[in-house]
């Protein structure tokens, strides 16, 4: 499915691990806030739907989606933090900068989620316009906010039934 056809609010349920006791870190970068705040709220909503609790969710703000590599790795380093979600919208301008961007964000929070052995979910949008992000912050596409806070709880299941024998 191309992500023109997917919704990113609709996934699947089944088999959910109890998430009351564990913690999670949302990092919100500033740039384009009037979409990261959406995808804040999806987020949010959507651990709170599934179970985490208010006390248990800490939200940090960065300035651009370049620093969330980062602060993301200050809160990975937590014991007390099961999961952190990266939230960021590179908009595709006249330069290259959101090649970079991108690119070092992907590999820089795939890199702080083996070097500290949990999820650290890359919640970026990386769209041609600003069209193109509002349909993917709870416009026609859903919200990529609920989509990485689904992607958290999944793994943070998944490492309990892996790891924890
Ligand atoms: N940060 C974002 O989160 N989204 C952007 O679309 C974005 N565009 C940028 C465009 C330019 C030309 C520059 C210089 C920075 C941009 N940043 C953006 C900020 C970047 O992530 C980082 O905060 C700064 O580059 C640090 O100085």
């Amino acid at each position: 499915m191309s992500s023109a056809d997917k919704n990113l609010s609709v996934f699947t349920t089944n088999d959910l691990p109890e998430i009351g006791n564990k913690k999670f870190a949302l990092v919100v970068a500033e740039w384009n806030s009037e979409i990261t705040g959406k995808l804040f709220q999806g987020a949010y909503d959507t651990l709170i739907k599934y179970g985490a609790l208010p006390e248990n969710i800490e939200k940090g703000t960065v300035p651009g989606s370049f620093e969330l590599t980062l602060a993301s790795h200050w809160y990975a380093q937590r014991d007390d933090i099961d999961a952190v979600i990266a939230l960021g919208v590179v908009i595709k301008g006249e330069t290259k900068h959101d090649e970079y961007i991108n690119n070092a964000v992907a590999q820089g929070i795939t890199n702080v989620s083996i070097q500290n052995n949990k999820p650290v979910i890359f919640g970026v949008l990386t769209p041609n316009s600003m069209e193109q992000a509002i349909a993917r912050a709870g416009g026609a596409h859903g919200n990529k906010g609920d989509e990485a806070a689904m992607t958290a709880i999944k793994m943070v299941g998944l490492k309990d039934k892996i790891l924890v024998k």
